[in-house]
């Protein structure tokens, strides 16, 4: 190896090992916002069991951890809409009972509207000062944000996506990102659903196929490999001094 150089990670994960140079991959944190996740919100609104998505906390809290500590980038994700609701199409808007809709006034202020309390990332995963956060009126990510050109201008090209929900705004953003050429991994502890059956079935369709669209592992296998890329990135670093 030539001398300096840090070596990538290698990630076991299906349906190959995902290798990752943690100066061009970046951390992806889908929707962890009190909306989807907390009692009163859009996730409520819309007849949801909102406790279901809970497992996904302390598998993202500990990807942001070692994410952090090995210098990845990390950027969390928001999906809401203006208060005037000039960017949210009528097809969302207009769904279930009006009081239950885009903008209504919940007990978490006007649901999926930015600026209100239900917006909020949860408090246990809230971003640290400098981190991105890229507010979406989609599903995905991409669509109608400056996410890509972030990721280009920093020469990302790797993903680890986490996040919720597993079969929407997680897929939406892995699928757009694949079109856009970047790997994504998605560890799928780090995920979750209303639907457990929607969870297991979204994560296999990545990495069908020999990886469709993605590569699937889980939260221990991902912290193994960045504890491990840091210690190795420790050693180049004394071998070169
Ligand atoms: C949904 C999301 N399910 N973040 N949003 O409407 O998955």
């Amino acid at each position: 190896m030539e001398r300096g150089a840090v070596p990538c990670a290698e990630i076991p994960a299906d349906p190959s090992p995902f290798a990752l140079d943690v100066a061009r991959a970046a951390l992806l944190v889908i929707d962890m916002q009190r909306d989807f996740l907390e009692p009163g919100g859009f996730g409520a609104a819309l007849g949801n069991d909102v406790s279901l998505l809970r497992s996904a906390i302390g598998p993202c809290r500990a990807l942001l951890e070692s994410a952090r500590a090995a210098g990845l980038l990390v950027i969390h994700t928001r999906e809401g809409h203006r208060p005037d609701l000039a960017d949210a199409p009528p097809n969302k808007v207009q769904r279930g009972p009006p009081e239950k809709r885009i903008g209504a006034c919940g007990p978490m202020g006007r649901i999926l509207v930015r600026g209100e309390p239900g917006h909020e990332i949860i408090p246990e995963l809230s971003p640290l000062a400098g981190e991105p956060v890229i507010d979406k009126p989609g599903k995905g990510a991409f669509y109608q944000t400056d996410l890509d050109l972030m990721l280009r201008n920093r020469g990302i090209e790797a993903l680890i996506v986490a996040g919720v929900t597993t079969e929407v705004c997680v897929h939406t953003t892995v699928r757009e990102a694949n079109d856009r050429g970047y790997r994504c991994l998605v560890p799928g502890d780090a995920c979750a659903s209303y639907f457990p059956e929607f969870h297991a079935v979204g994560l296999r369709m990545i990495a069908a196929q020999g990886g469709i669209f993605g590569w699937v592992s889980t939260t221990s296998q991902v912290l193994a490999a960045l504890s491990a890329d840091k210690r190795a990135a420790r050693t180049v670093q004394e071998t070169a001094e």
